[in-house]
């Protein structure tokens, strides 16, 4: 009796963490989404940051990066995700570009000082953030240092439109 209960909880446990963990992703989704829209773009990272950081040490690690990856792609995956084509395909391209460099690659550029934590300091090094909202800063060419992206992105950058 109590295996059949255990046997049943293990081939139930995967299907509700990714529920859980899609739930937790639609959350943060809802709350930096219009956000980001309106305030800050200043307010709008912080809040991001705060949000992904799980264990509130004011710094991310590769592991909560890739966690954050992972319910990226299951939420972006899941039926009841409501995203316009245009949303979609820039999460699809993002995760490809994440996936081509590779995470711990892209981790390892943005650690300045390599002691294995991001903080936001170090997250936020390639652009400037101020009073505008983030979409209006991220086509702003003069707050977003290309050189040191396209650093980052290493061969990709031929294939991606990117600005000079
Ligand atoms: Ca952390
Ligand atoms: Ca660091």
């Amino acid at each position: 009796m109590r295996w059949t209960v255990v046997l049943a909880a293990l081939m139930v446990s995967p299907a509700i963490a990714n529920e859980e963990r899609i739930a937790r992703f639609a959350f943060l989704a809802e709350t930096v989404g219009p956000l980001c829209a309106q305030a800050a773009s200043e307010v709008c990272a912080e809040t991001a940051f705060v949000l992904v950081d799980e264990n509130q040490d004011e710094a991310l690690t590769l592991e909560e990066l890739t966690e954050l990856r992972n319910d990226l792609a299951l939420w972006l995956n899941a039926d009841e995700t409501s995203l316009t084509s245009t949303e979609a395909n820039t999460i699809t391209l993002a995760l490809w570009i994440i996936d081509t460099i590779g995470l711990a690659t892209l981790f390892e550029s943005y650690d300045a000082d390599a002691d294995d934590r991001l903080d936001f300091a170090e997250l936020t090094a390639d652009i400037e953030l101020d009073e505008r909202p983030l979409g209006v800063v991220v086509l702003d060419s003069d707050a977003i240092d290309w050189p040191s992206l396209r650093e980052r992105l290493g061969v990709l950058t031929q294939a991606l439109p990117l600005p000079q």
